[in-house]
């Protein structure tokens, strides 16, 4: 323990002194504008670990103030990283949102990157980047990043979600309705059919009595 403390304070020193960027012990905080700005790994476009060293960096990148209903667009523009399999060793992760455990949005290492702008869905990106002891002779990794207006899709998808709910339920009520209308009618149609067979059945039984009345007298 002592000894791995004094190791970092003289680690930290020869940093400053040969001037070699590393990771602050911090979450670097970014801010996003509609300009394209940038973000790379320490030492861009040198090696990322100079020394044998763990690196473990982190950048929050937010919308500048004054700015509303926006998102963070970020491309990778280049690469290159040690590989791993499922980039156990070194490896960047971007998330939807400020925190480490927001939803991913891309995830990679070796010298393949994901392609195309990636999206937030709120204005605040997560962006972590760390490397394990050995082999960190890599160039890195740099992505742009700006600031868009929020897709006006993202509203009308819900929109569309509640006129989808409303149609099911008027739907469903049909569905519902047209059998028990049939059921009723059918039903109303049995009992007038009973009721015309009973008054038709007294009518008749009327009609003998009087007969055997008139014949008695
Ligand atoms: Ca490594």
């Amino acid at each position: 323990m002592f000894w791995t403390y004094w190791a970092c304070l003289i680690l930290a020193f020869v940093r400053f002194c040969l001037c070699i960027p590393g990771c602050p012990p911090e979450t670097t905080s970014l801010t996003a504008y509609q300009t394209t700005k940038y973000l790379t790994s320490p030492n861009y476009p040198g090696n990322y670990g100079v020394f044998e060293e763990r690196l473990s960096c982190s950048w929050v990148i937010e919308a500048a103030s004054g700015y509303d209903d926006v998102i963070i667009q970020m491309e990778v523009l280049n690469s290159s990283l040690e590989y791993s399999l499922a980039c156990v060793r070194d490896s960047v992760e971007i998330r939807d949102g400020d925190k480490e455990f927001h939803r991913s949005l891309a995830s990679w290492c070796g010298a393949t990157w994901p392609e195309g702008p990636l999206s937030t869905s709120r204005d605040k990106a997560y962006i972590g980047f760390s490397t394990d002891f050995k082999k960190n002779n890599y160039m890195g990794f740099i992505l742009a990043y700006w600031l868009e207006k929020k897709p006006i899709q993202l509203t009308h998808d819900r929109t569309w979600g509640s006129v989808n709910y409303v149609l099911l339920g008027v739907g469903l009520t049909l569905l519902l309705a047209v059998p028990v209308c049939f059921l009723g009618l059918y039903i109303g149609h049995d009992v007038n059919q009973r009721r015309s067979v009973v008054i038709s059945e007294r009518k008749s039984g009327c009609n003998g009595h009087v007969t055997t009345r008139r014949k008695t007298s």
